[in-house]
């Protein structure tokens, strides 16, 4: 039995005051750790705020990247022995706008997943298809390149840590959802990979989440599927009572 995992990704949103004051909030309704896991991705200057003000919450506390190496000449850089100092938790490794914007490779985001489980950081891993590989039927075979790109190297334990996420990039703040069984397929496919690549038991393990204009109205349908075990959540993770929401749905 996969616990589910709901995170938000706030992206490059909110000032201090705003992530202080939205922290508060949700530590009211902090769900049961047993049941679920929820986290928050912050920008990189509020992880130290966060994980202070929801110290003794059931709420994590995630990055949205980080460099691969431990240290060095890497101007604007994070590293994860840095966020590891501050308990941050979680890193998003991979988002398909990291990919886009900033020529993240698959051997970059590959790197980052095993210097993110060095330092005992879950990476949720960012895979996914655009529309156009989508309409040519090439979903299934981009997702599972990706998937064996991010998980080289890494052995059956480190890939039973980690989150995949699967976000296809044109549900991306479009509002435009992938229908829950075509997200299911897509997350099944994934998991097979995983099967193929390491065993059965590896595959069950992994927790696979959907991302992708995820929301109140969307997540219990989606979360009723066979393959997906949570979310990860942008613009409906930006205000606490719709994060709540999310959350209730995950418990
Ligand atoms: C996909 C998602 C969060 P949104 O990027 O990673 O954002 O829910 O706004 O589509």
């Amino acid at each position: 039995m996969r616990k589910p995992i709901i995170a938000g990704n706030w992206k490059m949103y909110k000032t201090l005051e705003e992530a202080t004051q939205f922290a508060e909030e949700v530590k009211g309704l902090a769900p049961d750790p047993e049941k679920m896991d929820a986290v928050i991705c912050s920008p990189a200057p509020y992880l130290a705020q966060l994980v202070q003000v929801l110290d003794g919450y059931p709420v994590a506390v995630g990055a949205q990247n980080m460099h691969y190496e431990d240290e060095g000449a890497f101007t604007g850089e994070v590293s994860p022995v840095q966020l590891k100092d501050l308990s941050v938790q979680y890193v998003i490794i991979g988002h398909s706008e990291r990919r886009e914007y900033f020529n993240e490779t698959d051997e970059a985001v590959n790197k980052k997943a095993k210097a993110a489980l060095k330092y005992e950081l879950t990476p949720i891993i960012c895979v996914g298809e655009t529309l156009e590989e989508r309409e040519a039927g090439n979903t299934e075979k981009k997702v599972s390149t990706q998937v064996k790109a991010a998980l080289e190297g890494l052995n059956d334990s480190q890939v039973k840590q980690s989150v995949i996420a699967y976000e296809p990039i044109w549900a991306i703040g479009t509002g435009k959802t992938a229908t829950a069984e075509d997200a299911n397929e897509v997350c099944g496919a994934i998991r097979k990979t995983v099967a193929e690549l390491y065993s059965d038991e590896t595959a069950q393990a992994v927790r696979i989440q959907y991302g992708g204009s995820v929301k109140p109205e969307n997540i219990d349908e989606l979360l009723s599927m066979e393959h997906i075990d949570g979310a990860l959540v942008g613009g409906a993770s930006l205000k606490s009572d719709s994060f709540a929401k999310l959350l209730e749905a995950g418990a």
